[in-house]
């Protein structure tokens, strides 16, 4: 079974949903772990209700980036995961630590990258005008927000939007997609090759657990 640590800043509904995903047995891995960078984060108090290990990293005790990288690091070692999820993590990381956890460090962003990278994505799409916005899950590189996307949800713009609304039709988004992106990485179904994920299909005998097969209509 794969073993998951789930890295937040703040509220955690994306922690909630992949949570609530494990559970009802869509994914196939233990969240082993819940660290926060922030010691107020609400998210730590969802994991500790369920029962799930949760550790602080508070990045104002630390003068230098790479000491808080390198702190951080350890900590998520000793929960020995095969996946590390950054579910609205608000700390840029280092070429040190994406290194350490090259190929099995992934995050959600809000917005169609590689579009409105950084912070305040909504803000900046409103102010763009753009009619289709959404949220891209993708493998985590040194290249900020620049990493193999791995699935993304689209929404639309209306007129009446404002930075909540907005973030609020893109946040359901996102509580769809990052189960569906953790749930292929459990299965060993994502792929690199040459910058890019490939999704391979489930493996052929699959559809004989599941038979009769769903289809459409
Ligand atoms: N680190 C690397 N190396 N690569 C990525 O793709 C990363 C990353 C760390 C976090 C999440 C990202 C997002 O989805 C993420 C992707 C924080 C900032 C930021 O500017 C930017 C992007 C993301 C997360 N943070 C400020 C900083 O100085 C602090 C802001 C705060 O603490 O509120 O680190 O949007
Ligand atoms: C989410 O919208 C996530 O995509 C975003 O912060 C929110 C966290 O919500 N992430 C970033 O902006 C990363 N810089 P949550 O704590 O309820 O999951």
């Amino acid at each position: 079974m794969i073993s998951v640590v789930i890295l937040i800043s703040g509220r955690g509904s994306n922690l909630l949903s992949l949570l609530n995903a494990v559970d009802s047995g869509s994914i196939p891995a233990r969240i082993v772990g819940v660290l926060a960078n922030r010691p107020a984060a609400q998210g730590l108090q969802t994991a500790a209700a369920r029962g799930v290990p949760t550790c602080v990293v508070d990045h104002r005790q630390f003068a230098e980036r790479e000491d808080f990288d390198a702190a951080l690091a350890a900590a998520i070692d000793r929960f020995v995961p095969d996946l590390v999820v950054l579910a609205g993590f608000m700390r840029i990381l280092g070429n040190a630590f994406v290194h350490h956890f090259e190929n099995r460090l992934i995050n959600i962003h809000p917005s169609l990258l590689p579009a409105f990278p950084g912070l305040h994505t909504h803000r900046r799409a409103l102010a763009e005008g753009v009619r289709i916005h959404g949220c891209s899950v993708h493998f985590v590189t040194a290249d900020l927000d620049h990493g193999p996307l791995i699935v993304q949800a689209a929404v639309p713009v209306l007129d009446d939007d404002d930075e909540a609304t907005l973030a609020a039709r893109v946040l359901a988004q996102e509580h769809r997609i990052y189960p569906l992106a953790v749930r292929w990485f459990c299965e060993g179904r994502l792929r690199l090759l040459d910058g890019r994920v490939l999704l391979q299909a489930p493996q052929a005998g699959d559809a004989a657990l599941i038979a009769p097969q769903l289809v459409a209509g």
